[in-house]
């Protein structure tokens, strides 16, 4: 496994061997049975192209309201658990003894994005953000906590997990595209993205 940074991020390629990733996938599947996946719009009323869910105590939602955390999915239920291989990543790269709150699942599908934001509905900015993508291939772009700075990007591959925390901790992050296809992990193609979070 290498480390690589990347304006302050810390990243993990091939943190996840294959049989672990397909484990984490079934836990994946575990939270998506409890808490199926939905479209969030923008606060402008767009929807936007990744689906989601969440695990945990919060879970992240947003529509013409505004990003925030809930403690239900639309559909009425309380967010399940975080699972256990989950929570085992966010101990192993972060050693911290506080453990999420939020489990964040994004699922891209073919012709998916996320536009450039910083991670700013959290209480406190001092927790690093964990971020573990699984399947296909994800062009990831990080920057400043200036919108508009000078940004690198890296493809971050089925297993890659990264910390976001000290000065990355607010800076400008999205995922520009997905190589759709390029990962067996996922039978039917697409990325998902866990992002861990104290909120
Ligand atoms: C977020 O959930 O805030 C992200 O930026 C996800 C990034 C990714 O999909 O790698």
């Amino acid at each position: 496994m290498a480390r690589l940074e990347l304006r302050g991020a810390g990243i993990f390629k091939g943190f996840l061997p294959p049989p672990e990733q397909a484990r984490i996938v079934e836990e994946v599947r575990q939270i998506l049975r409890a808490a199926p996946l939905f479209a969030p719009q923008t606060s402008l009323g767009r929807p936007m192209s990744v689906r989601m869910s969440s695990a945990g105590r919060f879970g992240w939602y947003s529509d013409r309201a505004g990003y925030r955390y809930v403690t239900h999915h639309p559909g009425g239920a309380a967010w399940p658990d975080i699972p256990a291989g989950i929570l085992r990543i966010w101990d192993e790269v972060t050693g911290l003894s506080r453990q999420p709150e939020c489990c964040l699942v994004n699922w891209y599908g073919e012709g998916a994005r996320m536009g450039l934001h910083q991670d700013r509905d959290e209480a406190d900015f001092s927790w690093p953000v964990v971020s573990v993508s699984l399947g296909d291939d994800g062009l990831f772009r990080i920057g400043s906590r200036t919108r508009g700075g000078k940004t690198e990007s890296v493809w971050l591959t089925s297993g890659d997990v990264v910390v976001m925390g000290g000065a990355a901790r607010l800076a400008y992050h999205g995922v520009d595209r997905i190589r759709f296809g390029s990962s067996r992990l996922l039978p039917a193609g697409g990325r998902i993205n866990l992002t861990l979070r104290v909120v």
